[in-house]
This record gives structure tokens, sequence and C-alpha cells, in this order.
């Protein structure tokens, strides 16, 4: 079986098997597997790269509140026991960021994720602030409001302005967080800024943040993220 440029799989004999079973079979050995919970922005980061690199995805939910990812099957892919998690026809990958670098490299072109040292660094930088002051602002914030995490609340939306206020003046120098194009920095970085207001964190004092929210969302592919009607959200 080959694949040709436009991800469309053909036989190189005829073969007699129903083309329904045939879409199937090739369904399940080629398409790339994610691991997610529809609520989590770590998990949304992946699909959204995914769906603008058009490569064919199944998603799979894992029941957090059952505690799916703390079981051996689920640790075996992960021992963090956290989504999401990427399995590319065998190759596992935990860490949302790890999946993005992984995707931009074997799906994307360098525009995804530079080549180039300075380039790759200054994407590296957001991947670090994604995983650092993001996960710690608005993503903790969010968890308080969504899950009922028993964090200080207050303390998470000031370190969520903090934050929005350094954005706020990169993103007014320059259309994405690298440069005047999108990079894997920006696929990092949306999910949970988009969604602060859920967390109780006000986007109102930040228009170039808002463009540069749109300016993703009107990415070729966007996926949103499911919303949740909680904190500034239900207001
Ligand atoms: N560094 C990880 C963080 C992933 C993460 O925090 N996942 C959360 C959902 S958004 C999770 O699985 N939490 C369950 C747990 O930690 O038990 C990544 O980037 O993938």
């Amino acid at each position: 079986m080959h694949s040709n440029s436009t991800g469309h799989f053909s036989t190189g004999a005829a073969l007699p098997i129903h083309s329904l079973e045939l879409l199937e079979l090739t369904m399940s050995t080629q398409s790339v597997k994610l691991y997610r919970h529809p609520l989590s922005g770590h998990s949304h980061r992946v699909e959204l790269l995914l769906s603008i690199l058009q490569v064919p995805t199944q998603l799979i939910d894992v029941d957090l509140l059952a505690g799916a990812h703390k079981q051996p099957d689920f640790l075996a892919m992960n021992a963090f026991g956290q989504v999401p998690v990427l399995d590319d026809n065998g190759v596992v990958l935990a860490d949302s960021n790890a999946a993005l670098v992984y995707l931009a490299r074997t799906y994307g072109n360098d525009r995804w994720l530079p080549t180039d040292p300075a380039g790759a660094a200054a994407v590296q930088r957001w991947l670090s602030v994604a995983a650092g002051q993001i996960a710690g602002g608005p993503a903790s914030a969010r968890l308080v409001t969504v899950f009922g995490a028993p964090y200080n609340a207050e303390e998470l939306i000031a370190r969520s302005h903090a934050l929005l206020k350094v954005l706020e003046g990169e993103l007014g120098q320059r259309h994405f967080l690298v440069g005047n194009e999108a990079t894997i920095a920006d696929i990092a970085a949306y999910a949970y800024i988009a969604h602060a207001p859920e967390g109780n964190v006000s986007l109102a004092e930040y228009p170039q943040v808002r463009a540069w929210l749109a300016r993703i969302e009107a990415l070729p592919g966007f996926v949103p993220m499911q919303k949740t009607l909680v904190g500034l959200q239900c207001a």
C-alpha cells in the first residue's frame, strides 16, 4: 500500500476487498492516534496542529475523572499519567510540546519550527513559556473553575495578568510570537490564553493579545477547544 502526497492511499493491485473495509484498514494503520481530553488545552494544541497540517487523526478520549490516565496501559505510554499522548504508528510521544516538535518536523515545513539556530531558539523560548508561565498562570486559574482544583485563584489570576502584560507588549511588535508567520510557539500558547476568561482572567485590557488570538483562529484548519461556561465565560 502506498500513500501519495495528498494523503490518499492506494493498493498496487486489485484486491478482493470491499472499499469500506479498505478505508477502515487504512484509517486504522495510517492515522495518528491522539489520546486526549476535550477540555485539556495541552491536548488541544496537538489536535490543532494535526488539523492545520491535515494529518489523518483518530481522537481517543481518556476518562480523566475515572482515572483512566493512571491505569497501567496508559502509564506504559506516559509514566507521568497525563494527556496528551501521541501515537504515530508506534512512535509514542508524551508531552504536548514534544508532540508539536515531532509533528512540525514530520508533517510540516520549516515555517512551523525553523531550522536555523536563532529561529529554533526563539520558538523554544515560547514553548518554555507555555510549560512555565502559561501552565502556572491562566491554565491553573482555569483548573480552579473547570475542575475545582484547590489552588489560590487570586494569586493565579495575578500571575496571569503579569504574563498577559508581557504578551501584549511582545504582540504589539509582530503578528505572531516569533515573526509574522505562525509557528508552533503560537499553537502551544493559544488554548490557555483564549480560554483564560473561564478562569476569571479577563482579556479586555489586552487588544493585541485578542487580535493575535483572532489571527490564529483564522489559520486554515483551525479547530476550537470546547468552551466551558464558568468564570467570566458565564457572565
Ligand atoms: N507537560 C505536559 C502537561 C500535561 C498536563 O498537564 N495534562 C493534564 C491535562 S491538561 C493531565 O493529564 N492532568 C491529569 C494529571 O496530572 O493527573 C504536557 O505538555 O503534555
